[in-house]
């Protein structure tokens, strides 16, 4: 069986996946674009053979396509990731699944309602082999129980429409949603901290910004977050355990010798760095669709991550205090 998908964003990261899911990846098609901008939709659309329409809720609503992409800002995501809920259609949602609490709990509902899980959030470093790797030793045993995370999150340059608060809800929720992923446990506190900021940013930015989180267990976390560092994409993560640590390694495949000396290739953003994780997230996700089953992350995820951010937001109004995750109690429907 193809599975026909239905893309909703035609921007930078929906054109990602549908190059992917044409080129590279086999099982689906891409049937449908949507976009508000509907010329854009159809600059996706057309070539290959696909409909074009002006909302998600009418791609959605296509009985010929399968199962939902949404890669919209995420703003925008909550009314189509609820209506695919509601028809019963898989839906694999770019992060942030929601930007509110509020919003991940009303999709939370309805998936409960429906009885089935349908919505995989795009938190596509959980197919990284770094980090599995990372998870794996921990979960071994061998070094002992983890103590500290240390992330960086570095992107080369931002556009000026890119807010204070998209440092936490949308660059640091990777880091939210590994380090719940390599922890196995929920963050329950965090704290923003604000060292000098650099000359290369937008005015109107808080950058670089540290958020530091606490576990359940009390391991701590701190990340980095840094966007306007110039000089390329880069990603570190280094977990500590009582007996030893692991790391990401570098993040580039090849090592240039010249006379300037060894060095690493330089990624320029996510879509390069993560290039092979994307790759595994979509394809397991249209193999899972195939067979009728949910794989990935969660709405329970989405919801937790979009909790975090919420205390970070707090705590960065309120001159970086420590700020308590307020989450409700994980229903069965997802343990
Ligand atoms: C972007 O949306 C991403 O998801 C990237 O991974 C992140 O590095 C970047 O800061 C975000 O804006």
């Amino acid at each position: 069986m193809t599975v026909r998908i239905g893309l909703i964003g035609a921007g930078g990261m929906g054109r990602a996946h549908v190059e992917r899911i044409e080129q590279e990846l086999a099982g689906g098609r891409i049937v449908a674009v949507a976009d508000i901008d509907l010329a854009g939709a159809k600059a996706v659309a057309e070539p290959l053979g696909a409909k074009a329409y002006p909302t998600g809720a009418e791609l959605i609503a296509d009985p010929e396509v399968d199962a939902v992409l949404i890669a919209t800002f995420g703003a925008v995501h909550a009314p189509d990731v609820l209506a695919a809920v509601e028809a019963g259609k898989y839906v694999l949602c770019e992060k942030p699944l929601t930007t509110t609490p509020e919003d991940a709990l009303r999709i939370l509902e309805a998936e409960e309602k429906g009885g089935r899980k349908l919505v995989t959030v795009g938190f596509m470093r959980r197919f990284d082999a770094g980090y599995n790797d990372m998870r794996d030793t921990l979960v071994s045993g061998d070094l002992g129980y983890a103590t500290l995370v240390h992330c960086r999150h570095r992107n080369p340059t931002v556009p000026e429409g890119y807010t204070t608060r998209n440092m936490i809800d949308d660059t640091a929720i990777h880091e939210i949603d590994i380090c719940r992923f390599l922890l196995g446990e929920e963050i329950t506190a965090v704290r923003i901290d604000t060292p000098r900021a650099t000359s290369h940013r937008f005015e109107h930015l808080q950058d670089p910004l540290v958020l530091v989180a606490r576990t359940a267990s009390g391991v701590l976390i701190d990340d980095e977050v840094n966007v306007n560092i110039q000089f390329g994409y880069s990603i570190e993560c280094e977990l500590v355990m009582e007996a030893g640590t692991i790391r990401l390694g570098d993040q580039e495949h090849t090592v240039v010798r010249d006379s300037l000396g060894n060095r690493n290739a330089i990624c320029r953003s996510h879509i390069d760095r993560f290039h092979d994780a994307f790759n595994q997230e979509v394809q397991q996700w249209i193999r899972a669709v195939e067979r009728g089953e949910h794989t990935g992350s969660t709405a329970w995820d989405g919801y937790a991550a979009t909790c975090v951010v919420e205390a970070g937001l707090e705590s960065l109004d309120n001159d970086g205090i420590e700020v308590a995750v307020r989450m409700i109690e994980k229903p069965d429907f997802y343990a």
